[in-house]
């Protein structure tokens, strides 16, 4: 077994070793020589990932030629190629960020061509080309045609203008804002070539926690130099903007979005940045939530407020992504229900260039959610995704969840809105309601770690939402699959041993963590570890016991007529489901139910014995990952293997603290005896809770 050298992982999945074995030869009498223009900075930036990416994975890069024989692959469009002009290609529904890929004959060569309408389509296209390589793929008869489902695909940053990173576990901030505009780290550009091998075309650069001074004169330049990195590579840069600017940078006693100075000091704002940043993205707002400032200062809308910067943003062409992750600041009857109740009756009012944006669920990131009810109760407003990458509920950057599943399970649920298939990634892709702007969001999971996650596996959460935004249909196995294959080895033993284990981890969390619809349970403010019994503090709803309603008698939130009664925010056949008893998928039981301690579940088992089962299976299945981890050595460089081995121990140990404190704490209000052959938590409930981390990474501030 050939073993590559040590390894940091800091090239992600586009490593580009030498391809071994039977292929080698085959692909390289298939990529023989390369026609490739470089008259535009996406040109140079396609020819040379694809010297780059074929040097690295044949040895030594094949030559560039101005013509075509026998093995050349050929990248352009009409305008930048004469060969692919010459070959009438049928590109109008590629759109501008489409292409395709193909084996043809150019007199009488046997060729490949990665063809696109514009620059941008080529490169997404060469990135694909060397995917087909990095996994093993034939060349043969190739007839890729790809053309992204959503519109803006975007990362969110939450870092601060001084580096720290908001539920960020990779380290501080990327941005090095102190030494920008002048030094433009060569890490930018990497950056950027990871997030277009995946199609990502935006980025939020500031948190949504936002400083009013990310949009003063100083801190525009700054991101005018990240913008210029970003450009060649298909990249806008966006900001989060903070609603009172006006009054901290601005100089006016209001932010009041009806207030004439207000509205003209934006609209100066957005020609003031345009001229900074030409192809600025727009502005990501959070507004009203958490304390945030918004337009209910001044008893306006939302629509109000997102309207107002829409205004000021049309001319340029830039977007306004408004959140929809509020919840007011007098405590609702249930926070689940909060951002329907305060955006339905908007639908229809916001201006063309808004999108709202809206977690996958109705409480925030957790484990395991149902589907968010806004998905497909606004027919008449373009709804965002926005999923968590970095793991602020799942383990932070030790545990091996990966979200693949996760993502593919918002996406694909039902929304019944327009019958039965009626998904969520309908809603995102525009399909259902005929949205003109379409848009996924995922929170980065990246700081300044060499691995650039903060973990080696946590890189594949980066990597399947960024497939997943180009095309919410994809299947989160097929992209561990490639993922692993790019990242590790693609030897098939290992390759299945390790998408297996991919595949269950997610699951394997929610045992540990929040089995059967539990949510909210963790520790206060930096959400590390277990805390079922956090309760008192400024608001209920920011505690674990308002969440999980466990009595003497019972446990869960019931959400159905009789109690709070959100289940009737979804479409009646969903509703129905999700309010009846004997019809609701039993991992939502308790998000949905309060039901008593021995409600008989589908196996069978009394809900405490199932309970403890699923805490329990939670911990083996970490143990197996282990064992599977151990078992690879030999595939994968020492340097990763040691540190994803260590990982796991954390992540078992953890997984055994999430189980024993929640199973010593349950049993402290359910007074019911372990079922036998279960383990009793290792240390008492009061050593648990006495547990105190003042300096977890990630907290906000
Ligand atoms: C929560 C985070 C908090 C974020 C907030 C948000 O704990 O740090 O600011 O979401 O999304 O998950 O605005």
């Amino acid at each position: 077994m050939p073993m590559a050298g040590a390894e940091d992982g800091y090239d992600l999945w586009l490593r580009y070793r030498p391809v071994e074995g039977a292929p080698a030869d085959a692909y390289r009498a298939q990529a023989s020589r390369l026609v490739a223009g470089d008259a535009t900075p996406t040109q140079a930036a396609t020819r040379a990932e694809l010297l780059r990416g074929l040097g690295g994975l044949f040895g030594a890069a094949p030559p560039l030629s101005e013509t075509v024989a026998d093995g050349a692959v050929v990248v352009g469009t009409p305008a930048s190629s004469p060969v692919i002009a010459g070959l009438g290609l049928e590109l109008d529904d590629l759109g501008r960020d489409g292409y395709l890929i193909r084996s043809v004959t150019v007199d009488g060569h046997a060729a490949t061509v990665i063809a696109a309408n514009d620059d941008i389509g080529a490169l997404y296209g060469a990135f694909h080309f060397l995917r087909l390589l990095q996994t093993g793929q034939s060349l043969d008869r190739l007839d890729v045609r790809e053309a992204p489902r959503v519109k803006l695909r975007v990362l969110n940053h939450w870092d601060n203008l001084d580096g720290h990173v908001e539920r960020g576990y990779a380290g501080a901030s990327i941005w090095g804002w102190h030494k920008l505009p002048d030094w433009r780290a060569p890490r930018y550009t990497d950056y950027a070539r990871a997030n277009a091998s995946l199609g990502i075309n935006g980025t939020v650069l500031n948190n949504v926690n936002a400083d009013a001074l990310s949009l003063t004169p100083m801190y525009l330049e700054k991101a005018a130099a990240l913008a210029d990195v970003f450009r060649p590579y298909g990249i806008r840069v966006y900001l989060s903007a903070r609603f009172s600017a006006p009054i901290e940078i601005g100089g006016l006693e209001t932010a009041d979005p009806l207030d004439p100075r207000v509205r003209r000091w934006w609209r100066d704002k957005a020609e003031e940045i345009y001229r900074t940043i030409p192809d600025f993205g727009g502005f990501l707002v959070k507004a009203n939530s958490e304390g945030q400032p918004g337009p209910q200062d001044y008893e306006r809308s939302h629509a109000d407020g997102a309207n107002m910067l829409a205004e000021a943003l049309a001319p340029h062409g830039g977007t306004v992504m408004w959140r929809a992750f509020v919840y007011s600041d007098e405590e609702p009857d249930d926070r689940a229900k909060q951002a329907y109740t305060e955006f339905v009756p908007h639908d229809g009012e916001f201006h063309d260039n808004v999108l709202v944006q809206v977690k996958n669920g109705p409480i925030d990131f957790q484990p395991r959610e149902p589907f968010h009810p806004l998905f497909g109760a606004m027919p008449r407003t373009p709804l965002m995704m926005e999923f968590q990458i970095t793991k602020e509920y799942l383990g932070f950057a030790t545990h091996l969840v990966y979200l693949g599943p996760l993502f593919e399970e918002a996406l694909a649920a039902d929304t019944h809105v327009r019958g039965a298939g009626s998904t969520v990634a309908e809603v995102i892709d525009g399909s259902l309601h005929g949205y003109a702007t379409t848009g996924m969001a995922g929170v980065a999971n990246i700081g300044a770690d060499r691995n650039w996650s903060g973990s080696h596996f946590d890189q594949a959460n980066w990597y399947a939402y960024g497939r997943l935004a180009w095309n919410p249909g994809l299947d989160s196995r097929d992209i561990a699959g490639d993922w692993v294959r790019m990242t590790f080895s693609g030897d098939p033993g290992f390759v299945a041993a390790v998408v297996d284990m991919m595949m269950g981890s997610r699951e394997a969390a929610v045992d540990y963590m929040t089995p059967l619809g539990l949510h909210h349970l963790m520790g206060r403010g930096h959400h590390y570890g277990p805390g079922p019994w956090v309760e008192g503090g400024p608001r209920a709803d920011w505690t674990s016991v308002y969440y999980h309603r466990a009595t003497r008698h019972g446990i869960g939130f019931d959400r159905t007529a009789t109690g709070s009664n959100a289940v009737a925010q979804y479409a009646p056949p969903v509703a129905r489901e999700f309010g009846d008893l004997d019809a609701v998928p039993e991992e939502f039981l308790l998000w949905f139910h309060h039901v008593p301690w021995d409600y008989r579940t589908q196996s069978g088992r009394p809900l405490w014995d199932e309970l403890v089962h699923r805490y329990t299976r939670g911990v083996d299945y970490v143990r197996g990952m282990r064992e599977t981890w151990d078992r690879l050595d030999g595939h994968v460089d020492a340097e990763r293997h040691a540190q994803v081995a260590a990982f796991l121990a954390i992540q078992e140990k953890e997984a055994q603290w999430w189980r024993d404190a929640s199973i010593a704490y349950f049993q402290s209000i359910s007074g019911l005896p372990l079922p036998e052959g279960y383990a009793t938590p290792r240390r008492s409930l009061e050593d648990y809770q006495s547990l105190e981390f003042p300096h977890a990474p990630g907290s906000g501030r």
